[in-house]
């Protein structure tokens, strides 16, 4: 396979909040295809896995919890099925946020944390149960501590920091409110989503803060009722929303990428500029010594209009990609450094 890019997605949240079914559903609409993006599993094995235990949740078996071992994946992102990213997608137990790290801590703790600090996308889960009434500032504390917001927000600060100490951009934020089905969203006494991000917003403030791009999304795998004996009602899986989380990374990732891209390009049309200044200035003789600095100086021109065609190409697919998945975003509230994204306003669905 071609050396594709690689991103890390890290998905942080409570036990119980979802992670692992969102996976499955995400990756069950995704192969399949939304709007000419596909994700497919580069191991057979886990790509049947997977499916496997897709089908089984619709027969109304429940997926396991995760485990202290994560589970790892390697998707790979195409659009239009051209190969453009590989997804380290690590689906970590919830319960590896709030354990201590140290000789006496979890190693999956451990592990999570260096991931987290590595990704280029963190996904929240935010259980949609504890959104079904308006978090009231009396509701907060005791939901904060059911949603583990305190953690999440001092993983996201210290990934923050640490990406920042060794010049690396920030990862975007993705926060899903899970179990969007449990939400009443009609008028009158339901939730509004503006409702529901304020509420968030005063949950995690980390994520609003200045430079950071987040987004909001309510999703669905479907009425997924629960049983007496664990499992789950069968034929309950309706997935719905679930691969917009997925446009918003790939939409982020494509835009750092072009602006990293136009930055080189700029410092590459100064880099020629010299040069042919520099050529235009030797004098026109045929002395050996101005021949060969003539001859170098016109290697490096070439060498860097090559450079500047290799970047050009990639941004010019960076700003395709951007047009094509930002409007696609649908539902999805984006927010940089707090205030509605302009660049993703007014492609609501
Ligand atoms: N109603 C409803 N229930 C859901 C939905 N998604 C997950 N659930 C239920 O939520 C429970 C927990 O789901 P998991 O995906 O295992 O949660 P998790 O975050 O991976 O949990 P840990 O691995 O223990 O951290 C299961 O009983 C699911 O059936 C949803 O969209 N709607
Ligand atoms: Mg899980």
């Amino acid at each position: 396979m071609q050396e594709l890019p690689t991103l890390t997605v890290s998905m942080i949240g409570a036990p119980g909040s979802g992670k692992s079914t969102y996976l499955h559903a995400l990756y069950a609409t995704m192969t399949r295809g939304v709007g000419n993006c596909n994700l497919h599993e580069v191991t057979n094995n886990a790509d049947v896995q997977i499916l496997e235990s897709w089908h089984d949740l619709g027969q109304g078996t429940s997926l396991p919890q995760t485990s202290v071992k994560p589970i790892s994946y390697r998707f790979v992102f195409s659009r239009e099925m051209n190969p453009s990213a590989l997804l380290d997608w690590t689906d970590f137990r919830g319960g590896a946020l709030h354990d201590f790290v140290g000789v006496d801590g979890s190693l999956d703790t451990q592990t999570l944390l260096n991931k987290i600090s590595l990704s280029q996308a963190i996904f929240v889960t935010l259980d949609g149960e504890h959104f079904r009434k308006p978090v009231t500032p009396e509701r907060r504390e005791p939901l904060a501590r059911a949603m583990v917001t305190h953690r999440i927000s001092s993983v996201i600060t210290e990934t923050l920091t640490r990406r920042t100490a060794r010049g690396l951009a920030w990862p975007s934020i993705t926060i899903l409110i899970t179990k969007a089905d449990l939400i009443d969203w009609g008028g009158g006494p339901g939730r509004t989503l503006t409702g529901v991000v304020d509420e968030v917003r005063n949950l995690l403030p980390v994520a609003f803060q200045p430079r950071v791009c987040t987004a909001v999304c309510p999703v669905t795998v479907g009425p997924l009722q629960t049983l007496p004996d664990g499992n789950v009602r069968p034929d309950g899986v309706d997935p719905n929303d679930v691969h917009l989380p997925l446009m918003f990374t790939m939409t982020h990732y494509y835009r750092t990428a072009a602006h990293l891209d136009d930055q080189h390009l700029g410092k590459l049309a100064a880099e020629r500029g010299s040069l042919k200044e520099r050529l235009a200035a030797l004098p026109q003789s045929s002395r050996r010594a101005v021949r060969d600095q003539r001859l170098r100086l016109e290697q490096e021109l070439r060498a860097v209009e090559a450079e500047i065609g290799h970047n050009q190409r990639r941004y010019d697919q960076s700003t395709q990609a951007i047009s094509a998945l930002a409007a696609r975003l649908g539902n999805l509230r984006v927010f940089e450094g707090g205030s509605p994204a302009r660049w993703a306003a007014g492609r609501r669905a």
